[in-house]
């Protein structure tokens, strides 16, 4: 570690290295440096290059965005990575990808048990970044990972896999997959939303849960917007829908019970989210932020039964059946979230 954290750092010595975060894709650790009697904490991580098949074009997305940013009147901070001693923003080592950004004092991640305050202010970040790369031309980022949020192709995957059944989990899993023939319809909408037009094509995050923004210890307000691997060309509804999917539930999306929705968080994502993008939304993607959460959460339930289906071959697993219950929490978090979406 030490050998790549010189790559990117001057110092004496390590004085802490610590595995922080709750990811299912990337390794990520706090590490603490002494140099010349000043301690600096950074971030240090390792890119999971399977999943971001191009990591060098998930760096040069992440630079061009907080450097618009950093341009802009965005009320929040979004980290730049720290480039290596030859100014390179990745160092190869050892069959991975590394990288570097600060470490921001006195902040936090909040931790599941979200209050309404910190849902406010999580939405209000997100949209304010979303509204801060409101002229930035999408098209010029990479796609690092293609399709992302298009439920079409994710459709075809899930159909490939029920078909192939290579860990012969299918027989068991019919109640599931039947639950996502009954998505399908909401799926097909905002497909054709987004062929005509309806939902426009803007810089989206793709990762919005609490888990991603910066608070301050004291003040408990936002501080910065982190995470920037999936932002990619997308369409509004993903961004605010996926915050209703890990803010709105009670539980965990890897927890296993009933599942119940908190209408009390739903209202503060929508207040927080207006008060950072009112004029900026179109009326279509205002009247259907609620519905954005729904299909994100199809989505993901459709993504988690993928994997299952597929002999867990994307999200980290803690225990055998582990993606088989998150499809299961996500699934009963869609049929809630619809029957709130009717209210
Ligand atoms: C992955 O690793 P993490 O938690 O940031 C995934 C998200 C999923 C999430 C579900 C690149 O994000 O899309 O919503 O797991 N990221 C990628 O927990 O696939
Ligand atoms: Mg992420």
């Amino acid at each position: 570690m030490e050998s790549i954290a010189r790559h990117f750092l001057q110092f004496d010595r390590i004085s802490d290295m610590q595995p922080v975060g709750d990811g299912n894709i990337n390794d990520t650790w706090r590490l603490t440096v002494e140099n010349q009697g000043n301690t600096q904490s950074f971030i240090l991580q390792r890119i999971n290059h399977r999943i971001f098949r191009d990591p060098a074009a998930v760096m040069q997305n992440i630079e061009r965005v907080t450097s618009h940013i950093a341009g802009s009147d965005f009320p929040y901070a979004s980290p730049a990575p720290v480039r290596t001693v030859s100014g390179d923003l990745l160092c190869e080592y050892d069959n991975g990808f590394w990288r570097v950004f600060p470490f921001l004092e006195n902040t936090y991640v909040p931790d599941d048990q979200v209050t309404e305050e910190i849902a406010y202010e999580a939405a209000r970040a997100y949209g304010a970044f979303a509204r801060a790369l409101g002229n930035f031309p999408a098209q010029e980022l990479s796609e690092t990972i293609p399709g992302f949020h298009d439920t079409d192709r994710r459709w075809d995957a899930f159909l490939e896999v029920v078909s192939m059944d290579p860990a012969g989990r299918v027989g068991e899993s019919r109640r599931e997959i039947e639950a996502m023939y009954a998505a399908k319809p909401l799926f097909d909408r905002i497909s054709e939303l987004k062929s005509s037009g309806a939902l426009p094509v803007r810089v989206t995050h793709n990762d919005t849960k609490a888990g991603n923004i910066l608070f301050d210890r004291q003040s408990n307000k936002a501080v910065a917007v982190i995470d920037l691997d999936t932002v990619m060309p997308g369409v509004i509804l993903s961004d605010f829908g996926d915050m209703v999917r890990t803010f709105v539930p009670d539980r965990r999306e890897d927890a296993p019970g009933e599942v119940s929705t908190r209408p009390e968080m739903l209202r503060a994502l929508l207040e927080g989210f207006h008060s950072s993008t009112s004029g900026f939304l179109n009326e279509t993607e205002q009247e259907l932020l609620v519905t954005g959460g729904a299909w994100i959460t199809g989505e993901q339930a459709l993504r988690f039964l993928t994997d299952w289906l597929a002999g867990d071959v994307y999200y980290k697993i803690s225990h055998p059946e582990h993606n088989l219950l998150r499809s299961r929490n996500q699934i009963a978090l869609f049929n809630a979230l619809l029957k709130m979406n009717q209210l």
